[in-house]
């Protein structure tokens, strides 16, 4: 005969049983949470953008890449960034997903504002591979993401980027120097198309430029032409207004940047373009009697593809001013020559230009001053961009954006008035050409290569007309070889023997 079990003791048992049974469900549940927050925590942490990305299927805005929908402003703000000194951190530093990546436009002068997020990430299928069958789609991006690298799509043709990139991409082997707003693919034509329908600078279009019937110039001519129609001027402590200001004497340089510097034999302009990395150009790069790099750039970590040597550091107002860029503080800046630009309305005088700056350009250099008063600092005349941005215009048939050159552009000239001959590195993209953005930071936009707020494609296309060098130093090094202003023979019979 079996043992029986009484009816109340059985309820217990099955009590106890269905309580134990809740619990183990419960420390089950608790650990799966605990675990997909640590995970969720640790990626956004350690990788940034691609995978804040990946996992919220929303791609950090900056103003390189505006909605395609609506003409945008770039809302500052929110979380604080993390931020690495470049120069401290060798390898590649992530970008921060809670802030767009800084742009070169003060948000206190345009009234839009950003639209929803872009719907690129979404449009994106979902991820089909070894993840995707064991988790829920967010965790499938964020793990291929981590251990796969970039999504498939962002690099392969759905992010549109292969279409410049990729092997039958409209790139080509190089740059053709007569490309066209209309070459690029849907999101990046309407970003460019926007800012080409703004004036915020209020500039007032001239010349024969705008239209295919332009005279086409050849590359000798347009070299005589940025040699006669644009000049390198700094501030001096003599112009008006600064004349008259208290701490202008004291802290602006009394001559030209021209005058001090140079001149050189040899310069070398490094972009700070993706390209780079892996290029081994450090060595080749660090031979020329100048170097001169842009903003943030940092060598330290990155020699061996971009040298050691800083000779003339370009940075734009937005860097001196943002807080994410430790102007004052890092090391990055204090070594070197500085020279800094700000865009300013078109027609300004300099005392308009000094009581309504983009960014506030005269504060942080007077802070910065103070803190390195040894160190050689310049400010370039706003009628430099200008001047510079009407030859472009000149000289291409469709209208470009009314916004200052990039700095990559400026950097160039201001290097071809001081030596004799320029080398221009991975500003005309070589054969490693990339959508990612820099060559020390994890961000991937082909808004970088072909500009947005900055006539960047019409630049190039400018550059690729007066290279000296052949395509093929393009190809293999991003290399383009300008003369020096002072080797430049225009008198009217030289040009037109060319
Ligand atoms: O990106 P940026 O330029 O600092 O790069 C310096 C110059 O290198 C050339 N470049 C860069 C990347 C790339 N993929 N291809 C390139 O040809 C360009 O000629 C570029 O000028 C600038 O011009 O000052 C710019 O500054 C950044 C940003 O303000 C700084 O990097 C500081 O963070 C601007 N980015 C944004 O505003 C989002 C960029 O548009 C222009």
């Amino acid at each position: 005969m079996g043992y029986k079990i009484p009816g109340a003791a059985m309820d217990r048992v099955s009590l106890l049983w269905r309580l134990r049974r809740r619990a183990r469900r419960g420390a089950i549940c608790m650990t799966f949470f605990c675990i997909s927050m640590a995970l969720l925590y640790a990626l956004c942490a350690e990788n940034s953008v691609p995978v804040t990305d990946a996992i919220f299927g929303v791609r950090a805005r900056t103003r390189a890449q505006p909605r395609t929908h609506s003409v945008v402003k770039v809302l500052r703000g929110g979380a604080k960034s993390i931020y690495a000194d470049p120069q401290k951190h060798p390898g590649i530093i992530a970008g921060d997903p809670h802030r767009p990546i800084p742009v070169l436009s003060s948000p206190n002068h345009t009234n839009e504002d950003w639209a929803s997020p872009p719907k690129r990430a979404a449009k994106m299928k979902e991820s089909s591979g070894f993840f995707s069958h064991l988790l829920p789609g967010p965790f499938t991006r964020a793990l291929e993401t981590l251990f796969v690298g970039r999504r498939k799509g962002e690099l392969s043709g759905k992010s549109g980027d292969s279409e410049f990139f990729g092997s039958k991409g409209i790139l080509g082997d190089v740059w053709n120097d007569e490309m066209s707003s209309s070459m690029l693919g849907n999101r990046l034509k309407k970003v460019v198309q926007n800012y080409q329908a703004m004036n915020k600078y209020g500039v007032k279009v001239s010349g024969p430029g705008g239209s295919s019937n332009r005279p086409k110039l050849s590359g000798r001519e347009l070299l005589c032409q940025l040699k006669e129609k644009v000049a390198v001027t700094t501030l001096t402590s003599d112009h008006e207004p600064f004349s008259a200001l208290a701490w202008a004497p004291l802290l602006l340089p009394p001559q030209q940047l021209t005058s001090d510097l140079g001149p050189y034999k040899s310069c070398a302009v490094v972009s700070s373009a993706g390209s780079l990395r892996n290029s081994g150009l450090g060595k080749e790069i660090d031979t020329h009697d100048a170097v001169l790099r842009f903003n943030s750039a940092p060598t330290s970590g990155f020699e061996k593809d971009v040298g050691s040597k800083t000779t003339i550091r370009l940075i734009n107002s937005q860097v001196m001013a943002s807080d994410d860029h430790r102007f004052l503080s890092s090391s990055l800046y204090s070594s070197g020559v500085l020279v800094a630009w700000d865009p300013a309305p078109f027609s300004s005088n300099l005392s308009q230009w000094y009581n309504h700056t983009d960014y506030p350009i005269f504060n942080q250099y007077q802070r910065y001053r103070r803190l390195h008063p040894q160190q050689p600092f310049y400010i370039l005349h706003p009628r430099f961009e200008w001047q510079l941005w009407q030859r472009i215009q000149d000289n291409m048939a469709e209208p470009i954006q009314k916004n200052p050159p990039s700095s990559g552009l400026l950097g160039t000239i201001l290097m071809m008035s001081m030596c004799e001959m320029v080398h221009v590195y991975e500003f005309l993209p070589s054969r490693r050409k990339t959508p990612l953005c820099h060559y020390y930071q994890r961000f991937y936009d082909a808004a970088c290569t072909f500009g947005a707020y900055h006539p960047l494609l019409y630049e190039k296309n400018l550059v690729k007309r007066m290279n000296q060098g052949s395509d093929r130093d393009i190809y293999n090094h991003g290399r383009v070889t300008l003369p020096g202003f002072s080797a430049m023979n225009c008198t009217a019979e030289a040009v037109q023997e060319h």
